[in-house]
């Protein structure tokens, strides 16, 4: 019977550490060896006993070494399964069965790093193929066959040889397939990467001509990033391994920290837009893989436009108005954003972006009048992508952090009206436009770094309170700088006396200091008063907004604002510090021990208050 005989071990290495004392080990136990070229000559060398592949095979080593142990002689005997029908096709053959194999990998990575770097040619010389394939066959038969792919498990190997007179544990035969399999797969990884960086990368994409670089990035998977999120982080790149890329370049050069917030916001826009039928126009800006500011097509008030500082602009578009609210939305923070629309770039909004401080758009097309004001932004270097709206990401993803991969569902929850049908409060009546509100703020949320709370009002997002690790402090700062927002809209503030000549972002520090006290806390003799005094025209400089006019002018949104929270509010305190800057719709999942205490508190204020079901963390 074709199992009963001697048994065998086939070897085949690159890195022949550790083989000589395996290959004695395994001749004293009575296993007949078979070396591939190099490897049967190291061991003959060291006086011992080893047959050539070939002579099982009666074909030599051909194509310089390219077919050394691709043949069925080899890999029926190590893929026959101790089965009768494998056992007659084996002795029909004439062909042996292989009990072990040890085999590692020619060293592609430590080619393709070397300096210089090796020509193409001499990198396809050191791809595997017969290794490879002998790993995948011994580990796929590991019912039988023991593959030993690293030289620390050749000890292990030979106790329990020795100890199991010819036989190792099933465990550890199961150990040692999927050592094998992970040594493959990580080793194809390394050659698709380095072949994808070779054959279907945008190369020189930072130093190419502007009318070049759609052509040069409409059909690759892979783009060489200058660095990650810091200088010192490098390589870096962003690809796919099927299909082409997402999104082609327009302008510019993406950086890392670019594409992580280009890829966020754009996912957001374009759920938040299909959140309603028909579907609305939809803005964002990022700033640090969070917005700073989200919104949907809406009429903009004579305050608004002030506040959002789009006068002049003329006829705002639907798009137009979506994103001049959510770029209004935190002006401080949206100082050099990444942003994303959901509908065609036109004029209108890309006037806006011209007068104002941006890294880089994303959207998926663009009037060619409104390109060509975006590509003379930052002297030609601002960043603009174009995404194609029909791209489906897959339902997985991965990441690796301190070494480890971590892998999840995508977060592809959906978000949309009837999110909001669980309403818990005595009040009952939540609005079309609240409904609007808390889609925003909730599908703000999905894509903020948590904890995370969201006040919303008149279709944009006006407080956004991310990555605190205390809920509470999420509430508190979205509802200051929701408080900011509003207080912006103050007829006082409205009519400041700016000094010509202004920047539109000192307007808008000069602003965010008035509202929210803090230039009144400074040394009035100081040089930072000073500095926020000369904004103003002479004799113009604005006293505080007293707290009776603070209070009287919170009375008039009382009760109009949304909030969402992307997880539940453990304590009522978030109710109560809420409410103080006019929330009056709540969104946010249950769970929470304390859920009755905070739903009595928003009745108290007779707020509506929805559980959503729906947790939204995001890291
Ligand atoms: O060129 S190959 O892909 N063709 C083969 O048939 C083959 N069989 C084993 N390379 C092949 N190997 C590899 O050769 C092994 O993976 C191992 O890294 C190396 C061992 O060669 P040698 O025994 O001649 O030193």
């Amino acid at each position: 019977m074709a199992f009963n005989q001697q048994p065998i071990a086939l070897l085949s290495v690159y890195d022949k550490t550790g083989l000589l004392p395996l290959a004695q080990g395994l001749a004293d136990a009575g296993v007949r060896l078979l070396g591939s070229g190099g490897t049967a000559k190291a061991i003959r060398n060291a006086g011992m006993k080893i047959e050539d592949v070939s002579d099982i095979t009666k074909a030599p080593e051909m194509l310089g070494g390219r077919v050394k142990t691709l043949h069925p002689a080899v890999h029926g005997g190590i893929l026959a399964r101790n089965i009768p029908s494998d056992a007659s096709d084996l002795e029909a053959q004439k062909i042996a069965p292989i009990n072990v194999v040890v085999c590692n990998l020619y060293p592609f990575n430590e080619t393709i790093a070397r300096i210089p770097p090796p020509s193409i040619p001499e990198a396809v010389e050191e791809v595997d193929i017969g290794g490879v394939t002998l790993l995948r066959a011994a580990a796929k038969n590991h019912d039988r066959v023991v593959i030993l792919s690293d030289p620390k498990d050749y000890d292990e190997f030979l106790a329990q040889w020795k100890a199991g007179n010819g036989q190792v544990s099933e465990e550890f035969r199961q150990r040692m397939a999927v050592k094998a399999f992970s040594h493959t797969a990580a080793y194809d990884t390394s050659i698709s990467n380095y072949f994808r960086r070779q054959y279907v990368s945008a190369d020189g994409l930072a130093d190419a001509p502007a009318d070049k670089k759609a052509d040069l990035t409409e059909r690759v998977q892979q783009l060489t990033l200058r660095y990650g999120a810091n200088p010192h982080q490098k390589p870096a790149q962003a690809y796919v391994t099927e299909g082409k890329l997402p999104f082609t370049v327009l302008s510019g050069s993406p950086g890392y920290i670019n594409l992580l917030d280009a890829l966020n916001s754009y996912a957001l826009v374009h759920e938040l837009s299909r959140a309603f039928t028909p579907a609305k126009a939809a803005a964002a800006s990022f700033k640090h893989v969070s917005p700073a500011g989200a919104a949907v097509e809406t009429k903009l008030t004579e305050a608004d436009v002030k506040v959002f500082d789009v006068d002049g602009v003329g006829e705002l578009s639907p798009i137009a108005s979506a994103y001049a609210r959510a770029r209004g939305a935190d002006r401080m923070s949206s100082f050099g954003d990444f942003i994303a629309l959901s509908h065609t770039c036109d004029v209108p909004t890309a006037k806006i972006i011209s007068r104002e401080v941006s890294d880089g758009i994303i959207a998926p097309g663009y009037e060619p009048e409104a390109l060509d004001i975006l590509k003379k932004k930052k002297g030609g270097k601002y960043c603009v992508l174009q995404m194609d709206p029909s791209y489906n990401p897959g339902t997985q993803e991965t990441r690796q952090v301190y070494g480890i991969t971590l892998e999840q569902r995508r977060n592809d929850a959906k978000i949309d009206a009837e999110t909001f049908g669980n309403i818990v409060s005595k009040n009952k009546n939540l609005s079309p436009e609240a409904l609007t509100d808390l889609i925003v703020a909730t599908t703000a949320l999905k894509y903020t770094q948590s904890n995370s709370v969201c006040f919303a009002y008149n279709g944009g997002t006006i407080g956004l309170g991310a990555g605190q690790q205390s809920r509470i402090h999420c509430t508190r700062l979205a509802g200051s700088k929701a408080d900011a927002w509003w207080l912006r809209h103050h007829p006082r503030v409205l009519s400041f006396k700016w000094r010509k000549g202004i920047k539109r972002a000192d307007r808008s520090n000069g602003t965010d200091v008035f509202v929210t006290g803090e230039i009144f806390d400074s040394d009035p003799a100081g040089s930072e008063r000073k500095e926020w005094e000369s904004l103003f025209e002479q004799g113009q400089v604005p006293e505080p907004l007293s707290a009776e006019e603070k209070k009287q002018w919170f009375e008039e949104i009382k009760g109009k604002v949304s909030l969402s929270s992307d997880a539940f509010f453990p304590f009522p305190d978030n109710v109560w510090r809420a409410t103080r800057s006019g929330v009056g719709h709540f969104a946010a999942p249950s769970g929470s021990v304390m859920d009755e205490k905070v739903i009595e508190t928003a009745d108290e204020s007779n707020a509506v208050y929805v559980f959503t079901n729906l947790r939204l963390f995001t890291h």
